[in-house]
């Protein structure tokens, strides 16, 4: 298959690029690199000693199924730009990784709520309308986040409300045609509520509502996949083809963060309480995952939700797993929490739909801790210590 990836350079990116040439698609990239940039901006770096863009495309294009790559920020180019891109290549599959993905970084200032919007919603809009002119039978694969639903009192289902009501209660729909009663929730089939809680999941959310109507209003396909909060490294050979890892306030995430926390012998950062319960995957499950999407589109037409993540865990339970996983002593310190989300609150997300179509976890959630603690050790005096607290105050 011939695939495009958006973000070719990112954390996941880099990982899902290196193994769909392994598998023998072709593929496309597309990366300006601004993660690179960003990340530099904070004073923080990649702890995982990550080879230059250039050596990077390098060693990509060793491998023969490697078309070459193009430096563009989709959502501020001339959106003519992406549709000679599409018109040059046909992908048969694009995969849509290059939004600005930090929450944190949205909410530090006007400019970066704007930025991430204009980015983010602005390039899927490029991306829909070159996609209809150029090639309206690929397959978009986009990257969601699990943050977009927020945190409901009720069950939460795979994007769209189904026909069995949420809060239990049986409605009787009277069909005037056939004279039959049928019982389903009045709003199934439209897209599930969304409660998101920074500027950045906003952003994910207009880009539901931009591909959900490209789908029906023009017949594109795609997945969306609601992704929960990956962690960890892909495992290579060679350390130039690691991924980056990143655990300043911004670009790191949880689990990321209290590794490199307890290898720097910083207390564990438990933002408030620390009884938020999240979705959490291990970065391969998710290329893992992205893989069999891509593998098994759905039809023409069709608009498709996957919730992409393994298991969910509060954040005191991931705390006390690092803390047990390192040789070394850690301690936990619960801040004031920099975020307004709920810490007590109800949480069960389906994720059914990807272990039905294949997906099966490559690893335990505390093995995996343990093989990450491991393979940063020796990078441990490379952590800016500077960069750990949180300082973007989200109220
Ligand atoms: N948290 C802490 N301490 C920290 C960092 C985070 O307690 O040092 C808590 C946060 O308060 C939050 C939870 O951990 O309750 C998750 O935070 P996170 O920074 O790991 O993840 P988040 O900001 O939600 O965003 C990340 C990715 C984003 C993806 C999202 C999936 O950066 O791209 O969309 O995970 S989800 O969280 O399911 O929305």
């Amino acid at each position: 298959m011939k695939v495009m990836v958006l973000g070719y350079d990112g954390y996941i990116g880099f990982p899902l690029t290196q193994h769909l040439l392994k598998r023998g698609h072709e593929v496309f990239g597309v990366d300006n690199g601004s993660r690179r940039q960003r990340v530099k901006d904070l004073e923080s770096n990649s702890l995982t000693p990550i080879a230059d863009f250039y050596l990077r495309k390098s060693r990509l294009a060793s491998n023969k199924n490697w078309l070459g790559a193009t430096s563009v920020n989709i959502g501020i180019a001339n959106p003519v730009y992406l549709k000679h891109i599409l018109q040059k290549i046909k992908p048969d599959a694009i995969v849509h990784l290059a939004e600005q993905p930090s929450a944190p970084w949205s909410m530090k200032s006007p400019f970066n709520a704007s930025i991430t919007q204009q980015e983010n919603v602005l390039g899927t809009l490029h991306l829909l309308w070159a996609m209809k002119d150029e090639c309206p039978e690929a397959h978009l694969v986009k990257l969601g986040t699990m943050g977009e639903y927020g945190t409901p009192e009720c069950d939460i289902p795979e994007g769209i409300v189904p026909e069995k009501c949420l809060a239990g209660i049986d409605y009787k729909l009277s069909n005037t045609q056939s004279g039959t009663e049928e019982v389903k929730c009045p709003l199934s089939g439209l897209l599930f509520p969304r409660s998101p809680g920074s500027f950045y999941h906003l952003s994910k959310v207009h880009d539901t509502h931009n591909i959900h109507f490209a789908c029906n209003n023009w017949g594109l396909r795609s997945t969306d996949i609601m992704q929960g909060v990956v962690f960890g490294l892909n495992e290579c050979k060679n350390e130039l083809d690691l991924t980056r890892f990143d655990y300043d306030e911004c670009f790191g995430t949880a689990i990321n963060r209290f590794c490199a926390q307890a290898l720097a012998d910083i207390p564990l950062t438990v933002y408030g309480s620390g009884n938020q319960t999240r979705g959490f995957l291990p970065l391969k499950d998710s290329i893992q995952c992205l893989t069999i999407a891509l593998e098994k589109p759905p039809e023409l037409g069709e608009y498709r939700t996957l919730n992409q993540f393994e298991s969910i865990y509060s954040i005191n339970d991931l705390a006390d797993m690092v803390a047990k996983s390192c040789e070394l002593t850690v301690s936990i310190q619960h801040l004031d929490n920099p975020r307004k989300e709920a810490e007590k609150h109800y949480y069960n997300p389906d994720h059914d739909k990807l272990f039905k179509m294949g997906y099966k976890p490559t690893t335990d959630i505390e093995g995996e801790i343990i093989k990450l603690l491991c393979a940063l050790r020796p990078y441990k005096d490379l952590i800016k210590k500077h960069v750990i607290m949180p300082r973007i105050n989200w109220r």
